[in-house]
């Protein structure tokens, strides 16, 4: 009996130390945002109660009951002065499921609340859900969109087909949730972002069609579409906002982030980018920025990514993988952008809306070759010839 309850004070003691690790920015970066030491959520930051049984009777050896595989792609919201996070948590049964986990000061001490987040099912339940924005709608509600995955029936004898939905459900106090009728589309969906405001009285929806589970196809890039009514969304019109482009970091598909952020200078944009290489899809995050007066044109394209798996970041379930779906604007111009690695855990990166404003806005355009980059660089290197001259 003794020696189960020093196992179990062990443990706890051993959680505890990683939940309340301090997180410190790491030293030459990019000038763009600050990466960190550690992640900020891992698998083993979920409470032990999801993972062990302690009733020694039960569970003599006291082995993990449920394990967890990762904490991945997390939706984000500044909530009651704390920093929370809905991150997809993966089972070691491959599910994912939503749960909240907050912090005091948004790159450290994240805690799980006790019990994932119950999701209602749509009228045809869901197999896998995962990937949640978060939105908090001038409508007053708190929105999550995310993907909902089933097995697509139409190959019965394909164990591996799929589609994908945009699920879609509401909640004022982020612990229940209205779950609303899955997003109507002639195509699959995924990555799908509610807007914050509304649009000509409407809702409105980033969009990534696709031709199957997997394959943006002939979907063109991250999309809008203009939507009545919330309670039964359906995309009559969808064009294409952000295209995607040959020998670009967007070339094989891309997706929209988070809600963009407003900004005096214009909304800006958090997306992946994903192309295709002898060891598989490479995923990275780039930025854009689109117009306060038309929210669909874009006013800033900066070339290539903005920020890419580095170090141990690539290893993982889906290697050379950086992913974001949650961010978080702070009254003073702190933005908190959460990422995850390799499809196996949580990251933070720091920046102001100023530095991100500025990047988008001072960062050369990809021209699209080997020409246009070559002149690029040379014009900058003109630049600081004639800076360092008249010094
Ligand atoms: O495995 C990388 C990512 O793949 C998907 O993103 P996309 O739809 O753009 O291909 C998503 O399943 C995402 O969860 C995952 O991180």
């Amino acid at each position: 009996m003794g020696e189960f309850k020093n196992k179990i004070t062990a443990l706890r003691k051993h959680h505890e130390e990683l939940l309340n690790r301090k997180n410190e920015p790491l030293a030459w970066g990019n000038g763009i945002y600050e990466k960190y030491k550690n992640p900020i959520i891992t698998a083993e930051h979920t409470p032990l109660e999801w993972r062990y049984d302690f009733n020694e009777q039960d569970n003599p050896y006291l082995m993990q009951r449920i394990m967890m595989n990762a904490t991945l792609n997390a939706g984000a919201i500044k909530w009651q002065g704390k920093y929370v996070v809905v991150v997809r948590v993966e089972g070691a049964d491959r599910k994912s499921f939503f749960a909240v986990a907050e912090s005091p000061n948004g790159v450290d001490n994240f805690r799980f609340w006790p019990e994932p987040i119950t999701m209602p099912d749509d009228v045809v339940p869901a197999t896998n859900i995962y990937d949640m924005r978060l939105t908090a709608h001038e409508d007053g509600w708190i929105y999550g969109v995310f993907c909902a995955e089933r097995h697509d029936d139409t190959c019965p004898g394909d164990l591996s087909a799929a589609t994908a939905t945009a699920g879609i459900a509401r909640t004022r106090d982020l612990k229940t949730w209205e779950r609303l009728p899955d997003l109507k589309s002639k195509s699959q969906q995924r990555n799908v972002v509610l807007h914050p405001e509304f649009v000509n009285g409407k809702y409105a929806f980033y969009t990534r069609p696709q031709d199957g589970f997997i394959d943006a196809g002939s979907g063109g890039g991250i999309g809008w579409a203009l939507v009545d009514d919330i309670t039964h969304a359906e995309i009559v019109d969808e064009k294409i906002i952000n295209a995607r482009h040959y020998h670009t970091i967007m070339e094989v598909k891309n997706g929209e982030g988070p809600h963009p952020i407003k900004t005096p200078q214009g909304w800006l944009h958090l997306a992946h980018g994903v192309r295709g290489c002898a060891s598989g899809l490479r995923y990275v995050l780039y930025m854009y920025m689109t117009s306060l007066d038309d929210p669909t044109r874009v006013i800033a394209q900066p070339g290539g990514y903005f920020l890419v798996p580095e170090g141990s970041e690539y290893i993982g379930d889906v290697m050379n993988v950086a992913f974001s779906n949650g961010w978080i604007a702070d009254e003073d111009g702190c933005v908190f952008i959460y990422y995850a690695s390799s499809d196996t855990r949580l990251h933070v990166a720091t920046s102001t809306i100023d530095r991100l404003v500025d990047y988008c806005l001072n960062t050369p355009q990809d021209g699209l070759t080997t020409t246009a980059s070559v002149e690029t660089i040379k014009r900058l290197i003109e630049k600081n010839r004639l800076t360092n001259k008249n010094k």
